[in-house]
């Protein structure tokens, strides 16, 4: 059985092969997106049995993501294909290199994903791992998609370790708002990921990691991200890790959150202490920040082993 099960939409994703905003670039180069892809990719590479579930278009699109990520070493075996609808695509930039600003052009709506309900996917297949990552974009794709999620998070007999990145995307948001949504599930999940940035956008939490906390004292684990300042962890014993972030060259901070998500998990795994699967965390992410692209090949176990290790002097 695999070590962990991640649940979501990929899309064919085009980088602009040249800066600029989207009205003027004239080239895109393709490659792979999608959160919940992205934290399998990274687990993968890494050695950990993972498999990612999804539905994606019966065309070229949906064929190349299934090889890509398979390609990754994740098992794609639940993946289903709809003979209707389309794989979702999106465009992005890379960014503004000083406040990290990209734009992004989502072509999902009515994608075969966004049609993902609890009646067209292998329900254990996707409740076969030790852990399940799920991310609130799902949430946002359709009714249906919604209905998925919140089944997957409620507590049911060998339910697995559910772990939540609230990936607060406002502009999938068409329907209901989507923080009180995202905080419901949040609620539910076992582990939680939150951006300080997300949890003041979309709760309207503007005190910091502890007022996070405050407001959702439920998941076991709770981790606010606070980009270069570093995250806090929350356990469920009143516990309280804060721990630095290595000042890295950004050259795309589009998959840094997976990357960040999927060292943790990596760690967590393994069994580390909850302050070492923090800097495993900013490890990964520190080796997405530095390409353009969502993937990055993550930190080998040793390297990042010894870097987590060095004395906080090296980390603050
Ligand atoms: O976290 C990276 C994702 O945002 C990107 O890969 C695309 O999944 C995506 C989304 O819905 O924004």
């Amino acid at each position: 059985p695999p070590d962990v099960v991640c649940l979501g939409e990929s899309m064919v994703t085009f980088l602009p092969t040249a800066p600029g905003r989207l009205a003027d670039v004239p080239a895109f180069a393709r490659a792979i997106g999608g959160a919940e892809s992205n934290v399998a990719c990274g687990l993968a590479a890494a050695g950990h049995r993972t498999a990612w579930v999804s539905r994606v278009g019966a065309d070229g699109f949906g064929e190349h993501l299934v090889a890509a990520i398979g390609a990754y070493g994740v098992d794609t075996t639940a993946v289903r294909h709809d003979p209707v609808r389309p794989t979702g695509i999106y465009f992005r930039t890379a960014g503004d290199r000083a406040t990290a600003a990209h734009e992004v052009a989502y072509y999902r709506a009515g994608s075969a994903a966004s049609a993902m309900t609890t009646a067209n996917l292998d329900l254990a297949a996707i409740r076969s791992g030790r852990i399940l990552h799920l991310s609130g974009i799902t949430a946002a794709l359709s009714a249906g998609c919604r209905g998925l999620v919140r089944a997957l998070v409620a507590p049911s007999p060998g339910r697995p370790l559910v772990s939540f990145d609230v990936n607060h995307r406002p502009g999938l948001w068409r329907g209901p708002a989507g923080g009180p949504v995202l905080l419901d599930l949040a609620r539910g999940a076992d582990l939680v990921f939150v951006g300080e940035d997300e949890a003041a956008h979309a709760w309207g939490l503007t005190g910091g990691p502890d007022a996070v906390r405050e407001a959702l004292p439920e998941p076991g684990l709770l981790v606010v991200k606070r980009g270069s300042g570093g995250a806090v962890a929350y356990d469920a014993h009143g516990g309280r890790y804060a721990e630095a972030a290595p000042r890295v060259e950004v050259a795309a901070a589009v998959g840094a959150g997976d990357a960040f998500a999927a060292g943790f998990l990596s760690a967590t795994l393994r069994g580390l202490p909850l302050p070492a699967r923090l800097r495993h965390g900013h490890l990964w992410a520190a080796a997405a920040l530095t390409v353009p692209g969502d993937l990055a090949t993550p930190p080998s176990r040793a390297l990042a082993d010894r870097l987590a290790g060095l004395g906080a002097a090296h980390w603050g």
